[in-house]
Formats: structure tokens, C-alpha cells, sequence
């Protein structure tokens, strides 16, 4: 049934008109999300082409290498995979209500949900969260003008993108995985799933898996180049400690998945039998090489949360990071180790006792520099001035919980206890508890922290601390109940079970769903009201918190430029120490120059365009269109060598004008004491200039 044009693609693949041919559902449930997706998107572009919008979207966001629009629009990516990674979740939580009676969706629907479902929170919520993150934080930190590779970070941004909407096609034609986001062979070989989810699942990932290999090059380097006079390794806030120590992880992460990726693309196209056992391969290839990833990816997943922890803990407890070398040691300790520990995930898996137990030890070690971590963050807030806004609300609750969900792992890391529990939902209680209040909380957290910085405005207070709020409890009912019905015997990924006795558990959990459905409401809700109250909570002096690194010595929104001139430091925590000195805000040179920005380019938008035909002709193999696209994707690429670009030049002048402005508004602004820093008056000056 191939054909030359369309490939395998046939009018069957077009899964929103599934509901039309056969009305089950199963098949209500997900052409409705096929359907949304679809009038989402052409709602955006009514949007786009009505509002005039889609000219600055061109010519200002997707051609822009600057690292903070790059850095937004991470998260903005991350935020709209995140809203369907939740609904999934939501869905598969209420299968579970009515799993008793057999559930209400197709064993194959929900197995294709919990695959979505895992594999975009990993690779498409919290990845771009994070590299978000350090897109908008490091060169700032550091007393950068931008990262050390501008354009190579669109091309990341490109290819993550690439990623992303393979998977929101796969909602509407083809049908996606249903193997997990682990997606082990050889279920997912072609003998047991000849369609297109495990391409599409090869193809999203290994394409997005370059963008991230290529994040963790250029920050490793800018974090090594890039750094302003006087900011040595030890002065660099843990932030950057921890960027560096992902970046790293990243690089040496990222080719055991490319490679395992590879290889089962050879297998399933080209009929190679690198993991089938009857022709001489090997299945424990495809696990060991996916963990060599799989396990320092969830390391890349919470270093830089706790990097966030860190600095806004210090900022919003008053004081300087307790045990500043401790954390730098135990970031570094973690990194390495995590290297050492991938075989935990397969204890099962046949290896001899001697090996599981070689590995459990090493898994329990990390706990060592966790706990360091931990006991820092506490030690911060003790003795400071701690202010009750959102992120301490969500700090807490992720003291609280992640010392639970560390417990809980040090108990899987123990092989004999590890074989009566793995597979079941205690495992899915144990990785939700350390990803959301590790990594999830810390982001929303430093969404509230950060914002004002880049937007210039502060969120609502109310709505922040509401969102806070019901993510902890339904945080709470939706994950801490699987720990007992995990203990009782329910398997992970299981669409039935016949034992009524998990159903009260199960409606417990639905509720926390729906709970976290409604902080994702309120999260979004936020975002409004505080748009509509913008002049309120406009922060023109760019210091809303008393903020102690480098980024807060700059307006908000941070000009294009970051600083007039690039900062020199002369030791941790600069801004803090020029303040409570009496130094900040001051310009101590006339010498203004021009500045040069990165060069604008299109090489991100030309990856998203080809790569996604790329994905899109491989998984229905429509070779003529791969090709097509490759080449498109190689000609771009050959010829950014042949031009010369420049960038933007800003004028002295201009450079000039801003930072005088900025500094004249911040020496006579009216400064806010810390008691009432979420009111009108805290137009981002700290109190301490009016005093000096
Ligand atoms: C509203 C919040 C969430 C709900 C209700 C939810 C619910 C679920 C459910 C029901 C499963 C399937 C469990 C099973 O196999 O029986 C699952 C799996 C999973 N979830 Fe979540 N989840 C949520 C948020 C998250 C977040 C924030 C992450 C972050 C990384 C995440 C990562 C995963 C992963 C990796 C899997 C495993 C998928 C697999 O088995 O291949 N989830 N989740
Ligand atoms: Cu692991």
C-alpha cells in the first residue's frame, strides 16, 4: 500500500475523523483532542493574520537570537506542551476511576496517552522549562551580553520546536507510541507495532535530541568563556554552578539516546537486529544504552531547579546562600554520580545480584549529596527574614515532599525491594514526587521570581499564591495514594484491574487530577490579571526583590544589550554588596560605546519548517520529502557560511540615554521596604538608595 507520493499515509491516518467512522469513546476522546488541536491552531492564526501580530512573531521572535526572547520562547513552548501533558494526565487518572469495569478508553488509547503523556513532560515541558531558564539567567549572571554561540541557539530552540510539533501532529494524523516514553523494544519493533508510533517517537526525539546536545555546548562554553572581569568559578552564583554542571550532563547525556534512537530506526526501516534476540541481537542493548541517558536526563531535570532553589531562597530569606562551597560540591558530586547509577532502572532485568548490588550502593550514594542540599536550603532560612511570597510557599512544599519522594528512592534503589515493587504505581508516585515539587515547582516558583525582570511588570500576588496552592494539594491527593495502591499491587500502565478494592484510592487520585487541572487554570488566569493590571505592577527600577546577582543591576525589561558596559566583580553576590554599600547605581565611566548585537537569522525558522517535513515524511515514508527537506535543512546550513551577516549596531547614544535614564528614576524613586513589596509601591527599587 505505498505510494509514491503520499507514502503510507492513507485517509485511515487522519485520526480526527476516527469519531466519524466509528464513534466509540475511545474514539470521541481522542479526535476531540485531535480536534482541539486543530481549531487551537487555526485560532492562533486568525489571531496572528487578524491582529497584525504575525509581523513582530517573524520579525521579532522567530528570527531573534537574543538569549532572553530565545529563552521565553522555551518556556512559552513548554507551557503549551505542559497544558496537554496535564489534560493527559487528567484523562488517563479517570480511566483509572473506571478501570474496575474495564475503563472507558481502548487498552491501546491509553497506552498511547501515557506515552504522549511521558514523553512530553520529559522532553517538551520540563526540558524547555529549565533550558529556558538558563537561556534567560546564565549570560546575565555571568555579566554577559549574550551566549558564546547566539544563531546555534536558535538552532536548538529549532529543533526542540521540531519535537514538539511531531507530537501535536501525531494528535491528528497517524497514531503516536504506545510503549512508553521509554519505549522499549521489542514491543516497539516492528513484529509488535508495525505502524507509525514508534517513528514518530525516534523521530521527535532524535531530532530535539540536537537541539539539546547543542544547548549543552554553547553553555558550557559561555559559562567558560563568556564570564565578566572578576567573576571567577567561585563567584559565580549556584545558578550557573548548576547550568554548568546540566550542560555537561547534556553533552555526554545526549549521543547514548542519539545513538540508541539510531539504531532502532535501522532496525525498524532497514530491518537491522541490533535488539531482536531470535537474530543475534540483543533487547538489553536498548536498556542499558537508554539509561546511560535516561538516568543523567533526570539529573539535567533537577540540577537546575535546585540552582533556582538556591537563588531565590537567598533573595527571599534575606541572606547570602548558607554553605555556598558545600553546594558547589555536592552539584559537582551529583553530576558525576548520576553517570554511575543507569542500572537501577532494570534491576529486574537479569543481571547477577552482585551487579545490582554494585548499583544500588552507587544510587544510594547521591542521597549523600542530596541531603547536603537539602540542609543548605533549610540553614538559609534559618535565621533570615523570610518573606511568605509564592516561591517560599512553593518552597516549602517542596522541602517537604522532596524528602519524601528521596526516601521513597532510596527504598527502589535496594534491588530485593525493588523487585516486589517496580512496575507498579508505587514507581509512579515516587518519579511524579520528585518531578513535580522538584522540578515543576521550581519553575513555576521562578516564573513569579523572574518575570518581572523580562516583562516589567510583577503577577498578581493573590492569583500566584492561589496556583501555589492548589498545585501542593492536588499535588498531594493525586500522587500520594498510588504510594499504597503501588504497595497493594497495581501495575504502572495497566488499563484494568480487577480488584475493587483500589477504586476509592483511585477517585482520591482523579480529584488531585483535577485539582492540578485547576492550578493550570489559575496559572493561566494569572497571567491575564496581571497583564490587565500591568501599569500597577510595572517594575521600571528592575529590582522588585532585593535581588542579589547581576541579572537585578539592570532595568526591566533588560534592554537587548543586558548592560552598558559589562560588569566587573569582586565577589559573590555583587549586586547585594554594592548596594548594602552604597555603590550601586552609580556610572562611573563616560566611555559609552556602540554596541553590537547577534546577528539576526532564520536558520531556526527554515529547522522548524523542513525539520518537522523531515519527521512528518520519515514516519509516513514519503522519501522524496525527506530528501527534499534534508537537503533544504543542508543547503541553509552550507550557505550561512558563504554570507556576512552583521548585527544590529545601538548607537552610543542610545546606550547612554537608557542607563542614565534608569539610574536617574532608580536614585529618586520612592524605595520599598521589603514588608510591602507585593503592593503598588514597589515600583523595583530597593529601599536602601533612598537611604544612602
Ligand atoms: C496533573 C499532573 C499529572 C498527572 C495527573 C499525571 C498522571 C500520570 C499518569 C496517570 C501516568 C500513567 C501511570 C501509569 O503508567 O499507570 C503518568 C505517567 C507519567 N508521568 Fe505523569 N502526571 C502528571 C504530571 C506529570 C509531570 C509534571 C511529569 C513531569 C515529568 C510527569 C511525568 C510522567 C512520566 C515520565 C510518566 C511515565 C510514562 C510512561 O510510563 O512511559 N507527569 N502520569
Ligand atoms: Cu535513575
Amino acid at each position: 500500500m505505498e505510494h509514491f507520493i503520499f507514502g503510507r499515509l492513507g485517509w485511515d491516518d487522519i485520526a480526527i475523523f476516527d469519531v466519524f467512522r466509528d464513534p466509540t469513546v475511545s474514539n470521541i476522546v481522542g479526535s476531540s483532542a485531535g480536534w482541539l488541536a486543530v481549531i487551537g491552531g487555526v485560532v492562533v492564526a486568525a489571531l496572528l493574520l487578524i491582529k497584525g501580530w504575525w509581523r513582530p512573531l517573524l520579525f521579532e521572535w522567530l528570527n531573534t537570537t537574543d538569549h532572553k526572547k530565545i529563552g521565553i520562547m522555551y518556556i512559552v513552548v513548554g507551557l503549551v506542551m505542559f497544558a496537554r501533558g496535564v489534560a493527559e494526565g487528567v484523562v488517563m487518572r479517570t480511566q483509572y476511576v473506571t478501570a474496575f469495569e474495564g475503563g472507558y478508553l481502548t487498552a491501546d488509547h491509553f497506552s498511547e496517552l501515557f506515552s504522549t503523556h511521558g514523553t512530553i513532560m520529559i522532553f517538551f515541558a520540563l526540558m524547555p522549562f529549565l533550558i529556558g531558564f538558563m537561556n534567560l539567567l546564565v549570560p546575565l549572571m555571568i555579566g554577559a551580553r549574550d551566549v558564546a554561540f547566539p544563531r546555534l541557539n536558535q538552532i536548538s530552540l529549532g529543533f526542540t520546536i521540531v519535537g514538539a510539533m511531531l507530537l501535536m501532529v501525531s494528535l491528528v494524523i497517524g497514531k503516536f507510541a504506545t510503549g512508553g516514553w521509554t519505549g522499549y523494544p521489542p514491543y516497539t519493533g516492528v513484529a509488535f507495532q508495525p505502524g507509525t508510533g514508534p517513528d514518530y517517537w525516534i523521530w521527535s526525539l532524535g531530532l530535539s535530541g540536537i537541539g539539546s546536545l547543542l544547548t549543552g555546548l554553547n553553555f558550557a562554553v559561555t559559562i567558560y568563556k563568556m564570564r565578566c572581569p572578576g567573576m571567577t568559578y567561585l563567584r559565580m552564583p549556584i545558578f550557573v554552578w548548576t547550568a554548568l554542571c546540566t550542560s555537561i550532563l547534556l553533552i555526554f547525556a545526549l549521543p547514548p539516546l542519539t545513538a540508541v534512537v539510531i539504531m532502532q530506526a535501522l532496525d525498524r526501516y532497514l530491518d537491522f537486529h541490533f535488539f531482536t534476540n531470535d537474530l543475534g541481537g540483543n533487547m538489553m542493548n536498548f536498556a542499558n544504552l537508554f539509561w546511560m541517558f535516561g538516568h543523567p536526563e533526570v539529573y539535567i531535570l533537577i540540577l537546575p531547579a535546585f540552582g533556582l532553589y538556591s537563588e531565590f531562597t537567598a533573595i527571599f530569606a534575606g541572606k547570602r546562600i548558607y554553605g555556598y562551597t558545600s553546594l558547589v560540591i555536592a552539584t559537582m558530586a551529583i553530576a558525576v554520580l548520576s553517570f554511575t547509577v543507569w542500572l537501577h532502572h532494570f534491576f529486574t532485568m537479569g543481571q547477577s545480584p552482585t551487579i545490582n548490588v554494585a548499583f544500588g550502593i552507587a544510587t544510594m550514594l547521591i542521597a549523600i549529596p542530596t541531603g547536603v542540599k537539602v540542609y543548605v536550603w533549610i540553614a538559609t532560612l534559618w535565621g533570615g527574614r523570610i518573606r511568605m511570597r509564592t516561591p517560599i510557599i512553593y518552597l516549602a512544599g517542596f522541602i517537604l515532599f522532596f524528602a519524601v519522594g528521596g526516601y521513597t528512592g532510596i527504598l527502589l534503589a535496594n534491588p530485593t525491594i525493588n523487585f516486589t515493587v517496580h512496575n507498579s504505581q508505587f514507581v509512579v508516585a515516587h518519579f511524579h514526587n520528585v518531578l513535580l515539587p522538584g522540578t515543576l515547582f521550581a519553575v513555576l516558583a521562578s516564573i513569579y521570581v523572574w518575570f518581572p525582570k523580562f516583562f516589567g511588570f510583577r503577577l498578581d500576588e493573590r492569583w500566584s499564591a492561589t496556583t501555589a496552592w492548589l498545585f501542593i494539594i492536588g499535588f498531594t491527593f493525586a500522587f500520594m495514594p498510588l504510594y499504597m495502591v503501588g504497595l497493594m499491587g497495581l501495575p504502572r500502565r495497566s488499563p484494568a484491574f480487577d480488584d475493587p478494592s483500589y477504586i476509592p484510592y483511585m477517585i482520591v487520585t482523579m480529584g488531585g487530577a483535577l485539582c492540578v487541572f485547576a492550578a493550570l487554570c489559575t496559572l493561566i488566569g494569572t497571567f491575564v490579571v496581571s497583564a490587565k493590571r500591568r501599569e500597577e505592577l510595572a517594575v521600571p527600577g528592575g529590582d522588585p526583590w532585593d535581588g542579589r546577582t547581576l541579572e537585578w543591576a539592570t532595568p526591566s525589561p533588560v534592554p537587548e544589550w543586558n548592560f552598558a558596559f559589562l560588569p566587573e566583580v569582586k565577589c559573590q553576590d555583587a549586586f547585594a554588596v554594592e548596594k548594602a554599600q552604597g555603590s550601586a547605581y552609580k556610572i562611573e565611566r563616560e566611555d559609552f560605546e556602540d554596541i553590537e548585537l547577534a546577528p539576526k537569522s532564520w536558520i531556526g525558522l527554515t529547522i522548524i519548517v523542513f525539520g518537522t517535513l523531515l519527521g512528518f515524511a520519515m514516519v509516513f515514508w514519503i522519501w522524496w520529502l525527506a530528501v527534499l527537506s534534508a537537503l533544504a535543512l543542508l543547503a541553509h546550513a552550507i550557505g550561512l557560511g558563504f554570507v556576512r551577516d552583521e548585527g544590529e549596531i545601538i548607537p552610543a547614544d542610545v546606550v547612554e540615554r537608557t542607563e542614565r535614564d534608569w539610574i536617574a528614576a532608580a536614585r529618586q524613586g520612592q524605595g520599598t521596604d521589603r514588608t510591602d513589596e507585593v503592593s503598588a509601591r514597589n515600583r523595583g527599587f530597593s529601599a536602601r538608595i533612598t537611604e544612602a
